[in-house]
């Protein structure tokens, strides 16, 4: 397999002292020191055990030892499972087992989560924090990075609902990084703010442009809106992500206030995008980048291009440089699937073989329009997205059919003026008027996210079915007609 170096060696050895890393709160990296640090972290973590090829979970909200663990991981060639600190310590445990993770770092607010999570199983937990420190370098850490070899495992849900592990190897991140360089261009000052969770692809992305571009973070541990403003007006930042609900968010707390010249791009992705937002953002001349991305393509695969972000609005762009988009339809300004390749787009899913070909059905529709723009318009997929967070519906109806009392369940997605999209439950009861909402709803809580956990709960006879008695999820809120 093809290998490049070390990408935090080499970005040390041309900019030692330019600052990789900024906290709000004045916290500062500079590549010299991260790669300092994280062959500390290497050392630590081999030292307590960690072997190259190993499954390891890390578990924690965005700070500057985040990065710092990442690399790490790269030094040693082990593999690193990006754990979504909002699930429960019940969705969590399913991971560490389909992933096979051997140990589960944490950060010490995750402490009581994570020895639950991993009660009954083979996984060890460790604070990041109290590993060894200030070690003698005995171990070997790698110089170079192999495109080939898988670096971190991300979860989504196919159509069963059962979580799978997407695989990102070393060179599924570096031509991501390299492909969106290549489209909104790259500055020795670029900064990028990072308020997305770190261990969503999204956020993830932007660690890997840093240490590939030698670019700053000023990473946030959290989003809030007047800080993030604050930050995007005072601290130089030319780049943002963030998921539609941020951007609303930002926008009514910016009042009249305006963003300065050397904010150049806020990249908007993980969702729906509504149209009145993108055009009351270019009214104010906010430099909105629509981009539309998975999980599965490392981040971003489509964006729109700085020429053409006040021109084509609602557009999530053309296919980056080194991908293809296509739509299945022999008319492509006619809605069908969207279908993908790149070099970006994962090899597939961790013990899941053979479900992968040269292309990535997305299970998104989209079409062109006579320029080649993308319009993502609906989805195939049954999946909700709750303000940028999937929320499989096949999931939480298993959980509410293992409910004692509870016949069968269906969950479809309603508009919501926050989320973008909330669940809601339709269900069919054993014997009617013996199950309260509130039982129902405790027991989802001990098993499913908060942000998973149905907005509402509506009692039916029956559920509408096919002829091969699949349940019709987008039929389910005309029962609520037939009942009026
Ligand atoms: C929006 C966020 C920040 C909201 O979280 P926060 O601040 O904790 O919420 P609060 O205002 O404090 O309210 C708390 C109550 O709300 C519940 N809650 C929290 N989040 C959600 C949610 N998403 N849906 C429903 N409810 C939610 C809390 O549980 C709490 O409840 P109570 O009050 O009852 O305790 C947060 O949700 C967030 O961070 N969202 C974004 C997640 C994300 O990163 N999504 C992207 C995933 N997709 C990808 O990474 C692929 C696409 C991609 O790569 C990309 C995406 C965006 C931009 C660029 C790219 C790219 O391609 O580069
Ligand atoms: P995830 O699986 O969490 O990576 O989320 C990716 C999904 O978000 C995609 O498959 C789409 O359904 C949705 N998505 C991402 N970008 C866009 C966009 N620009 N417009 C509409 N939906 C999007
Ligand atoms: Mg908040
Ligand atoms: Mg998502």
């Amino acid at each position: 397999s093809e290998r490049i170096p070390h990408w935090l060696e080499k970005q040390s050895e041309v900019n030692p002292h330019h600052i990789a890393l900024e906290s709000p709160d004045g916290g500062k990296k500079t590549f010299g020191e991260l790669r300092q640090e994280s062959r500390q972290m290497a050392q630590a973590l081999m030292k307590s055990g960690v072997q190259k090829g190993d499954h390891i979970a890390f578990l924690s909200d965005n700070d500057l030892n985040y990065p710092v663990f990442i690399h790490a991981i790269s030094y040693i060639g082990a593999v690193v499972v990006l754990l979504n600190t909002r699930l429960t310590s019940a969705e969590i445990s399913y991971q560490l087992k389909d992933a096979h993770v051997k140990r589960l770092f944490i950060s010490n607010s995750y402490e009581v989560k994570a020895e639950k999570a991993s009660k009954n199983l083979n996984t060890a937990v460790q604070k990041v924090s109290e590993l060894p420190q200030e070690l003698a370098d005995e171990y070997d850490l790698k110089r170079e990075l192999a495109l080939d070899e898988v670096y971190t495992m991300m979860y989504t849900s196919g159509t069963t609902g059962k979580p799978k592990a997407v695989m990102h190897t070393y060179g599924n991140h570096w031509f991501s990084a390299i492909a969106s360089s290549l489209n909104l261009g790259l500055r020795h000052d670029d900064k990028w703010l990072m308020c997305l969770p770190l261990f969503h692809v999204g956020g993830f992305s932007v660690l890997m442009k840093s240490v590939i571009y030698g670019m700053t973070i000023h990473l946030m541990e959290k989003f809030e809106p007047s800080l993030v403003n604050k930050a995007l007006i005072t601290e130089g930042v030319s780049h943002v992500s963030v998921v539609t609900v941020m951007l609303q968010k930002l926008l009514e707390d910016l009042d009249g206030k305006r963003y300065p010249d050397h904010l150049k791009c806020m990249l908007l992705g993980g969702g729906p995008v509504p149209v009145h937002l993108l055009e009351q953002t270019a009214d104010r001349n906010v430099p909105v980048f629509q981009t539309y991305g998975m999980t599965e393509t490392s981040s971003q695969i489509a964006t729109l291009s700085p020429e053409s972000a006040f021109t084509k609005i609602g557009s999530a762009g053309k296919a980056l440089s080194i991908a293809e988009l296509w739509i299945d339809n022999d008319d492509e300004k006619q809605p069908g699937e969207i279908i993908v390749r790149g070099p970006m787009v994962s090899k597939g899913y961790y013990n899941h073989p053979h479900q992968r070909d040269a292309y990535l059905r997305t299970g998104d529709i989209g079409y062109k329009d006579e320029d080649g723009f993308l319009y993502v318009v609906d989805r195939v997929k049954d999946v909700i997205i709750s303000g940028g967070e999937n929320v499989y519906p096949a999931e939480i109806e298993s959980v509410l059919s293992d409910i004692p009392g509870i016949r069968e369940a269906g969950v479809t997605g309603r508009k919501d003026e926050r989320w973008g999209e909330v669940p809601v439950a339709f269900l069919v009861s054993e014997s009617p008027g013996t199950l309260e909402a509130e039982e129902v709803l405790d027991f989802c809580k001990e098993r499913l996210g908060k942000y998973k956990l149905p907005a509402q709960l509506h009692w039916v006879e029956e559920l509408p079915r096919n002829a091969s008695n699949k349940v019709l999820r987008r039929q389910l809120f005309s029962l609520l007609d037939q009942e009026d």
